[in-house]
């Protein structure tokens, strides 16, 4: 769909290499001036992004700006939520499906973006309002005629960790009296783990697997459902599935209530689908659901604008592509200053490298150029007594993105040697920021700052459903923009595949051996018998 071929034939690629070769120094006397704080803020749907503690400077920002132009990724993102085929490799056997995931979130405009999608998102929103006033009002009980207190919800990758990061970031608006729980690793334990507190009798399972075909999802179902067995309880009463239509999953007389996703949204992009719907609605009510996605919506709309400095997440991108293809860094840490965000660099990190590790461009070309970072992260205050000293002193440069809130979620604090614990979290990350920017200098080597670490600061209100829907889009929209720029298919994981198949030929050995008491098979597969074997897998027995 486009002449584009990728960063390094773009005309503007020599201006920024050259530009590259004196990035603008932090550490100069003045540099971090208020005018250059206040001139590189950039606002949008209630988030402040501060970057003047990059090493760019307006020159850098109009190569970039031109990058943009001549990428045309605001084009791009713009035939995407149009419903363009965007996940295929010209030439070679691909995904081929549109990428829709903006489509759920496009229900508040008279003319969605794709009125075919949005229509389906919006019925399948109906039926989560139907069922969660069910649930609320005490028309749908358990045996005992009791109202529902706990979900689990049982799922992995893109099924699991949005769903679970949203949660947890807005944990604290959850309606009184429902729990929420995660199953998502085939280590036995962890289900053991979760299953062990729980009244199963006034619990709902949430089966989320789009394909209804993940060997993780479809063991810990069995394993679960055969729990509830063991607990004298029907689990048809209690299990619930969001699938993809037709899916092996799309069997609605094993499940109490069957939602759908459909094709056209990728797993890592399915939170604000029924995928993180049906556990958020359960969680904190349908109304907060609704703001979930409207934040989405402001950003995935706000995002349309070419000017960079006007567009948080496409300035994002083109920061990241500054660090990381022009100044050579290869790791972006996300750390967030709010513990309520826990997950969400987890989420962020499959987001990111699912989307963006790839090293073909989408007619199969090997890249020119380095593309997606490696993306990593833990909130903040914790981050500064762990890892930071890395960050500030290590030989790596390491990027940073930080996030924090002017307010509290619960505003219960209170004042102790002057300051709130909420003014102390703020006073750190503004504090990391300007200490990796400038560094300083001391003549004991050891005591000695380099600076010239490059940061940016996205600043909300405060962490409401609406301010996480917005968070969300914006990094969502980063990635996507981001693939556009280094021309490569964001929208597929081909790279997963290799381990999964190696493990299935894996188990079939075990299998075989369980079955046979001896290894059979010629020497195609020596390396997976002798690994079970060295491993001390084979034979095995506790
Ligand atoms: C995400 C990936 C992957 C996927 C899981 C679960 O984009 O495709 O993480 O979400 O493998 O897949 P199912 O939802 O099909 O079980």
């Amino acid at each position: 769909m486009t002449e584009y071929h990728g960063l390094t034939e773009n005309a503007v690629w020599n201006q920024l290499r050259q530009l590259a070769e004196t990035p603008f120094d932090l550490t100069q006397t003045g540099a971090l001036s208020r005018q250059r704080l206040f001139a590189l803020r950039s606002e949008m749907a209630g988030f402040r992004l501060l970057y003047a503690t990059e090493r760019v400077d307006d020159t850098t920002l109009d190569a970039l700006q031109r990058l943009a132009n001549e990428s045309g990724v605001v084009s791009q993102f713009l035939a995407m939520k149009k419903g363009a085929v965007l996940n295929r490799i010209d030439g070679y056997d691909s995904e081929n499906r549109m990428v829709l995931h903006t489509a759920v979130r496009d229900i508040f405009s008279d003319q969605p973006f794709c009125p075919e999608a949005t229509a389906q998102a919006k019925s399948e929103l109906a039926k989560l309002a139907a069922f969660l006033d069910q649930l609320a009002s005490g028309m749908m009980l358990n045996e005992q005629g009791q109202r529902f207190t706990d979900m689990v919800l049982v799922g992995i990758g893109g099924s699991d960790l949005g769903p679970r990061a949203l949660y947890l970031a807005l944990q604290r608006f959850s309606l009184a009296g429902r729990k929420v729980h995660f199953i998502s690793n085939v280590d036995p334990d962890d289900a053991a783990m979760v299953l062990q507190g729980l009244d199963l009798s006034r619990t709902l399972v949430n089966v989320v697997s789009k394909s209804g075909t993940t060997l993780e999802t479809l063991t810990n179902e069995t394993l679960v459902r055969a729990a509830f067995v063991k607990a004298g309880l029907n689990p048809q009463l209690h299990f619930l599935a969001v699938t993809g239509k037709g899916s092996p999953m799309d069997n609605p007389e094993r499940y109490r209530e069957s939602f759908y996703m459909f094709d056209y949204i990728g797993g890592r992009y399915s939170v604000t689908s029924m995928v993180g719907a049906v556990v958020l609605g359960f969680a904190l009510g349908y109304a907060a659901v609704i703001e979930i996605l409207r934040g989405a919506n402001a950003v995935d709309l706000a995002a349309e604008n070419p000017d960079i400095r006007q567009n948080i997440p496409l300035l994002l991108a083109l920061l990241g592509v500054w660090n990381r293809n022009l100044l050579g860094h290869e790791t972006l840490a996300i750390l967030p200053y709010s513990q309520a965000l826990l997950r969400f660099t987890a989420h962020l990190q499959q987001c990111d490298m699912e989307s963006n590790g790839k090293s073909i461009d989408r007619s199969g070309r090997p890249l020119a150029a380095q593309s997606g970072p490696i993306v990593w992260g833990e909130p903040g205050t914790n981050g500064q007594h762990a890892f930071y000293q890395l960050i500030h002193q290590g030989s790596t440069v390491v990027p940073v993105e930080f996030i924090g809130f002017l307010e509290s979620q619960f505003g219960e604090d209170q004042e102790i040697e002057g300051t709130t614990s909420q003014e102390k979290l703020l006073a750190n990350l503004l504090a990391q920021s300007l200490a990796l920017a400038t560094g300083r200098e001391h003549n004991n080597p050891n005591r000695r700052f380099g600076g010239n670490r490059p940061n940016c600061l996205l600043i909300g209100s405060r962490l409401n459903p609406f301010a996480m829907g917005a968070l969300l889009a914006i990094y969502e929209a980063k990635i996507a923009f981001q693939g556009f720029i280094w021309n490569l298919n964001s929208f597929d994981q081909e790279g997963v595949q290799l381990g999964k198949v190696l493990a299935n030929q894996l188990l079939d050995h075990l299998q075989e051996y369980r079955q046979s008491g001896a290894r059979k098979g010629g020497e195609a597969d020596e390396s997976s018998w002798a690994m079970l074997e060295a491993a001390g897998v084979l034979g095995y027995s506790a």
